[in-house]
């Protein structure tokens, strides 16, 4: 049985704090309801999420189309695992393809887990298609990067939080600098590099915004040399950034592409809103002379592509279209990096703002060991919108994509007036 007992914020993260193993530092703010843009803590005040759980609530929180999907699959069949067929995951996958316009997907989990999935895929592609020898393979990737959690994943980190203590690490790996294409370029010399994997946008460096052209270019290099570009859309896929995709080209709008035009990632990793946050969901994506190399019995998991999954993503991914999220990401972006702008030349607090979408982020006029961001976050809770800090000065600003332009406009009242009440 459920314990439904009322516990207060402050019971309710001493239990947190017991119970629970140490591995985050939550701002404190126990959230027991959301709703669209909105969530609400235990004692009932209400906020604006300007997180969406690091992107995965692009659609809003428990949007009634999506809770619908998930409770009325939910009564007819959940799990079969993939030794059986079941009746939804063939129509999901005819779908998604079609929806990102690729031959075939491979259905996982986790963010991370489609990251692996690519990681193996590449390496399966170079060893089958290129003539890579065995073991020999290696991918590149770059600095500042994030791509979970896995020793598979944070073996390719520069991070230390990351990575100290974890060791030792996967081989075949080479990190670059981002955004450099000479480094790229160099690296590519090698012929035992199956492939790239890159953040279009990096997120957890700061919503780190590459140059004008370098994805495209990247991508050209590759395809020059026989390595297959790997896109970790995981957190700026899914109209976050304004697009269907960061890396656009292939998708719905393609032809008014602004971003990246016919960039087309040869395997594409999509996690977090393809579920709208309802449930974890997540997907590779490529052609089949690429995905083709997996047979079966060679890679899997016992949830991935399960009913629920499919019903849930399907229903998010028409919530994305129906709903005109990207353009609607694309606008507000545009409004609020504008008010940031405003910001920033009046206020000695914040030194810049930089994003695509409403994947947005402020620089704040402090070392990175310092409670400045932090403080601001939590004074920003006071006043009703939460925030996170990343890289101790720099604090993320992703709202839900289902945000009107009177609330975009109340959101950036409440940060200017915080920020300028501030004292550090
Ligand atoms: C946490 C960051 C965001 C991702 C990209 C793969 C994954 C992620 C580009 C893995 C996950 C998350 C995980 C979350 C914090 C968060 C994050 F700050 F750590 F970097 F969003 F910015 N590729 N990102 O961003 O997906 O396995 O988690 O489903 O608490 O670790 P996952």
């Amino acid at each position: 049985m459920i314990d439904n007992a009322v516990l207060s914020s402050k019971e309710l993260m001493e239990m947190e704090d017991k119970y629970g193993a140490h591995n985050y530092h939550p701002l404190p703010v126990v959230l027991s309801k959301g709703e669209g843009v909105y969530v609400w803590d235990v004692e009932g005040k209400k906020y604006f999420d300007f997180l969406s759980a690091y992107s995965a609530v692009n659609q809003g929180h428990c949007h009634p189309r999506i809770v619908n999907a998930l409770t009325e699959q939910a009564t007819q069949l959940t799990l079969t695992s993939r030794a059986f067929y079941n009746d939804l995951l063939g129509k999901y996958e005819k779908y998604i393809t079609d929806y990102f316009k690729y031959d075939k997907v491979l259905p996982i989990n986790t963010g991370v887990e489609a990251v692996e999935t690519a990681i193996k895929l590449c390496r399966k592609w170079a060893y089958e298609v290129k003539g890579v020898a065995e073991n020999q393979a290696k991918i590149i990737f770059a600095t500042g990067n994030f791509h979970g959690r896995t020793l598979g994943a944070i073996s390719a980190s520069n991070d230390p939080s990351s990575t100290k203590g974890f060791g030792p690490y996967m081989p075949g790996y080479e990190i670059i600098p981002y955004n450099d294409l000479d480094a790229l370029t160099e690296a590519l010399k090698d012929n035992d590099v199956a492939g790239f994997l890159v953040e279009p946008i990096q997120g957890e460096a700061g919503v780190f915004v590459p140059d004008e052209g370098y994805l495209k270019k990247a991508d050209e290099l590759c395809k020059a040399h026989n390595v297959l570009f790997i896109a970790d859309e995981v957190q700026t896929g899914i109209a976050r950034t304004g697009k269907l995709l960061a890396t656009c080209g292939n998708c719905s709008c393609a032809k008014s592409c602004e971003h990246n035009p016919e960039l087309r990632p040869d395997i594409l990793i999509l996690g977090k809103a393809i579920s709208g946050g309802v449930f974890p969901v997540s997907a590779v994506l490529a052609d089949d002379p690429i995905m083709m190399c997996i047979k079966p019995g060679e890679h899997g998991s016992t949830f991935g592509g399960n009913p629920l999954a499919c019903a849930v993503a399907m229903e998010a991914l028409n919530v994305i279209r129906d709903e005109g999220l990207a353009e609607n990401a694309m606008h507000l972006g545009n409004i609020f990096r504008e008010r940031m702008q405003g910001l920033v030349d009046k206020s000695d607090l914040v030194n810049l703002v930089r994003g695509k979408g409403l994947l947005n982020a402020i620089v704040i006029n402090d070392s990175e060991d310092s409670k400045t961001a932090w403080n601001i976050c939590v004074a920003l809770r006071d006043n009703g919108l939460l925030a996170k800090p990343t890289h101790g000065n720099i604090i993320r600003f992703a709202p839900p994509l289902v945000m009107n332009e009177e609330q975009l406009n109340e959101c950036c009242d409440i940060i200017e007036k915080t920020i300028m009440d501030f004292k550090v």
